[in-house]
């Protein structure tokens, strides 16, 4: 629909910006942090593009101040970012590691001087290598109790200053890429275990909002899910209905749970259908309701858009992990569908559609399924920055993107969405988990490369300039530029 004018941002919309503490921080091994599983699966030749990790990252932990002033200099509202669970325990449970829990109280305090919300990210996938080694991670229920105790530790120490909190980031990437893609610890390629693992996940997630609630904690606390919106190629009736199957195998089959405690009834039945279905032991479902969020957390990069896929049609495909634009394969889930090219979308150079609309889709869409408020916990452009000289950037294609996509938020508010704020990827450059530092997702250049850590100066960006004038005027002047 059309809108003759578009609301305003509401007063005290979240202009904010995030990270992860592995891709950030450095520090991998300093004051008692015990190693997370990707210190390790980093090292495992040919898993990350050239060998990256994040040993040093962007030295995050030493530079914090540095890197705090900058947002403060911009005039962010947010800032999110995890906890690396191995600092605060750093063999997953047991013995709490102080240095750990003093280093983000610093980092809270210091966000909270400078009139900065802290949004803390309990979990985002580093988690302890100990609890891994020791009872198979997210394959044992042992994992329920054991995250629910870290997660009560964070509330009880950050709560008075903390009221923004993130349980699991991105529980279906994770998961698809621990457990079929071997793309990410702990490197598998079994069916069965990945949905039995995302149960124990879903439980997981669930305890700690019971938890959360059951400490009166003030505050509000979601999952942050990484929501791509189906469409359909064309009006073929199959074609829509494996768009559906999309939807439900890749969105509902994970924020349905987390609003209702339920699955989706064609993906569940499919699942016994295909001897998958998680073990559902008494009291599971009991649990799984109480964990209903308080915002859907929402981070959105692109569309998918689907075809029909016959039973013995496209499965696993290889992701674009080196930037060299075109180099994506088809993927599919035979049977169910197959994710094509979209013809009327513009692609980043590591093949990600670019859609702003179809931000809008999919705000409109969580809004009237699940009637939540949601807050935006990434959205960004991953490309090649270039340095000029007098350490200038100037990155017009992240203006744009950016731009793009706070009208499409603006929209989604004009239509009804009730939206907390926009926490773009990233504030600063950082790793990419599998593309190396060359994906750059910033307002601040942090100069570095896959060979050579350098200084690790930071240089602000063009768009760095722009989204502070947007954060200044409250998104007045995105209509109008
Ligand atoms: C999300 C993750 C982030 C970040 C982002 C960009 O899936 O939550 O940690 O990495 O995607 O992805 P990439 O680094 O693969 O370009």
């Amino acid at each position: 629909m059309q809108h003759k004018t578009l609301k305003p941002f509401p007063k005290d919309f979240l202009w904010g910006s995030a990270s992860a503490a592995y891709q950030v921080e450095g520090a991998w091994d300093t004051e008692g942090k015990g190693p997370s599983v990707w210190d390790e699966f980093v090292r495992i030749p040919g898993k990350t593009f050239k060998g990256t990790n994040g040993d040093v990252a962007v030295d995050h932990y030493h530079r914090f101040k540095e890197d705090v002033a900058l947002m403060a200099e911009q005039g962010l509202k947010a800032y999110r970012f995890s906890i690396a669970w191995s600092r605060i325990f750093p063999k997953g449970h047991g013995e709490v590691n102080e240095a750990g829990l003093a280093f983000y109280d610093a980092l809270v305090d210091e966000l909270v001087a400078h009139n900065i919300t802290p949004v803390i990210t309990l979990y985002h996938w580093d988690i302890p290598q100990a609890i891994q080694d020791e009872y198979g991670g997210w394959e044992s229920r042992r994992i329920i109790q054991d995250f629910t105790d870290y997660a009560e530790v964070c509330f009880k120490r950050y709560g008075d200053r903390v009221k923004y909190w993130v349980t699991l980031n991105e529980q279906n990437v994770f998961i698809s890429h621990g457990y079929k893609l071997a793309l990410h610890p702990p490197g598998l390629t079994d069916d069965k275990r990945m949905f039995q693992a995302n149960h124990i996940a879903n439980l997981s997630n669930a305890s700690a909002i019971a938890k959360f609630r059951e400490l009166g904690m003030d505050g509000k606390i979601g999952p942050s899910f990484a929501y791509g919106p189906n469409y359909a190629i064309d009006g073929k009736p199959e074609n829509a209905l494996a768009a559906d199957n999309s939807e439900e195998f890749n969105a509902h089959l994970w924020m349905d749970v987390y609003t209702w405690g339920e699955y989706p009834i064609a993906v569940w039945n499919w699942l016994e259908d295909n001897g998958f279905a998680p073990d559902l032991e008494p009291g599971d479902t009991e649990l799984l309701k109480k964990g209903k969020p308080d915002f859907m957390g929402v981070n959105y990069y692109r569309t998918m858009t689907n075809a029909a896929n016959p039973l013995d049609g496209v499965g696993v495909g290889k992701m674009n992990t080196t930037g060299e634009k075109g180099s994506t394969q088809e993927s599919g889930l035979p049977g169910v569908y197959r994710h094509v090219n979209n013809p009327y979308l513009e692609k980043t150079n590591w093949d990600w559609d670019i859609d702003p609309t179809g931000l809008r889709v999919g705000l409109r869409r969580i809004a009237s399924r699940y009637r939540l408020p949601i807050l935006i916990t990434e959205n960004g452009l991953g490309e090649y920055d270039t340095l000029e000289e007098g350490n200038e950037i100037h990155d017009e294609y992240r203006i744009d993107y950016i731009r793009a996509h706070s009208i499409a938020i603006q929209e989604a508010i004009t239509d009804g969405v009730e939206m907390l704020g926009y926490c773009t990827w990233s504030f600063t450059d950082l790793l990419s988990w599998l593309n190396g530092y060359q994906k750059r997702y910033g307002f601040v250049y942090v100069d570095r490369d896959e060979n050579d850590e350098k200084e690790l100066a930071r240089y602000k960006k063009d768009s760095f300039y722009w989204y502070q004038k947007t954060i200044k005027e409250n998104g007045a002047n995105l209509i109008n530029e």
